[in-house]
């Protein structure tokens, strides 16, 4: 696996983090963009916004999409505001995979399911549930001591060989290990592989849920793009990935949650534990192919409908604006963050953003420095419009502000093409 140093708090590679060809291809270009989760408690904190390039590019060898700029996950990740159980509808997610993991894996009273990148506990306390003895793992300091807190013990660092070493030591084997919207974010995925070879028991599942690329192309989901996000998988990729570190896919699923995720089942190549599906695993690989991502001009083609979603965002903002209507947002997510700047949009665009995650109220948006406020304001001052920059849970947050829309409110959803809907 490759690795740099971080210099300037980042560091470039010029090869593929799967493969190691040196045929990329830049596809997508956002430009200088601030860190998508780097929240300011005021504009003079604001002043120090570092914004880097952020741009994918495409493995002709492989078809992964990645970004080959690598921004120090320390700066990111060790103080994180993003919060999992915020969302009752990924609560509800973890809870089903938690239920259906013990009815496929057996599992009992002894086995230790694992969960790196635990964020505040929300996955391991429906995996608690179940009976079974759980732990975190998850670099983020203020994080870990809310899943703690809520009896979920996590160790707060990031994941490794190391840390690996000193689970498998403290804790034993692991019979399941979740890699819960982590995976993408990894830089060093052999390292981080190696760990997850070191704690994982004989007959151990590791399981992978991450964005899918198929919807990131099909749905123009580009505000998914940013610096936390290294790596933008197919399964092809992923099944070269395995096949390197001694491991194998053996089952793999599509999900709708957030905007659309790949579950993926590995475990250690020619265990036998479970039967490998292959009939499905060939299934979604042809269909990868059959949707031309594993063609480089697939890809070409794609800054178009990024550019065309950006203008017709600024258009209707400036029609709704030039019409003296009132337009707020809800859901300060990372992507929220991307479009936002990508768009140019400030707080004389949208006036503020609505978020139900404490630790984000009161601060500022990263980049335009919008600030960021409870749902309570939505009852004092009505909007006319309400931006969902968090439009994977578009259902719950129309659930949320029936009340709004009771008043003639509208909402504006950006992706995957822009539309106004009461
Ligand atoms: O991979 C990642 C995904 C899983 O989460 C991380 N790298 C960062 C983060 O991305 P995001 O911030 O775009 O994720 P969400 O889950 O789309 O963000 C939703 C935002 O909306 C959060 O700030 C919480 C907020 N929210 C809310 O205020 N009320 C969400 C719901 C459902 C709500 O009811
Ligand atoms: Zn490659």
């Amino acid at each position: 696996m490759i690795r740099r140093e971080f210099v300037d708090g980042y560091y470039e590679l010029d090869r593929c983090r799967v493969c190691e060809s040196a045929g990329l291809i830049k596809f997508l270009d956002l430009g200088q963009m601030p860190l998508a989760n780097s929240y300011v408690s005021s504009v003079d904190a604001a002043k120090e916004c570092v914004r880097y390039p952020l741009a994918i590019n495409y493995c002709k060898n492989c078809s992964m999409s990645q970004l080959s700029l690598v921004v120090d996950p320390s700066i990111m990740f060790k103080k994180y505001f993003y919060r999992s159980s915020i969302s009752r509808t990924f609560v509800k997610h973890c809870a089903e995979l938690a239920k259906n993991s013990l009815q496929r894996f057996n599992f009992s009273a002894s086995d230790l399911v694992v969960d790196i990148a635990s964020n505040d506990g929300a996955c391991l306390r429906e995996f608690q549930r179940t009976g079974v003895n759980v732990l975190g793992v998850d670099p983020a300091e203020n994080l870990a001591k809310m899943a703690i807190e809520s009896g979920v013990h996590t160790i707060a660092k990031f994941w490794n060989e190391e840390t690996a070493k000193e689970v498998r030591n403290e804790y034993g084997g692991a019979k399941m290990i979740t890699a819960m919207n982590v995976f993408a974010h990894v830089g060093d995925l052999g390292s981080f592989l190696k760990g997850i070879d070191i704690l994982l028991q004989d007959d151990g599942i590791f399981l992978i849920e991450c964005p899918y690329m198929v919807n990131f192309i099909k749905n123009t989901e580009f505000d998914t793009a940013y610096h936390e996000h290294l790596s933008y998988f197919l399964l092809k990729p992923i099944m070269v990935l395995m096949r390197k570190h001694e491991l194998e896919v053996f089952d793999a699923g599509l999900l709708d949650i957030h905007g659309g995720t790949i579950r993926i089942y590995v475990q250690r190549k020619g265990n036998g534990s479970n039967q490998i599906r292959h009939d499905v695993i060939e299934k979604l690989l042809d269909a990868e192919n059959d949707m031309g991502l594993c063609d480089v001009n697939t890809y070409l083609k794609y800054s178009d409908k990024v550019h065309k979603i950006r203008d017709t965002m600024i258009n209707t903002i400036q029609e709704l604006k030039a019409k003296g209507k009132v337009i707020a947002a809800y859901g300060a997510s990372a992507k929220g963050n991307i479009l936002s700047n990508y768009c140019g949009f400030g707080r004389d665009d949208i006036e503020y953003i609505v978020d139900d995650t404490p630790e984000k109220q009161g601060l500022l948006a990263p980049g335009h420095h919008i600030p960021i406020v409870s749902s309570k304001v939505l009852e004092e001052c009505h909007p006319d419009y309400l931006i969902l920059l968090a439009w994977n849970f578009s259902k719950e947050l129309m659930e949320k502000t029936a009340g709004f829309r009771g008043r003639g409110g509208k909402y504006i959803i950006p992706i995957p093409e822009v539309k106004i809907v009461s």
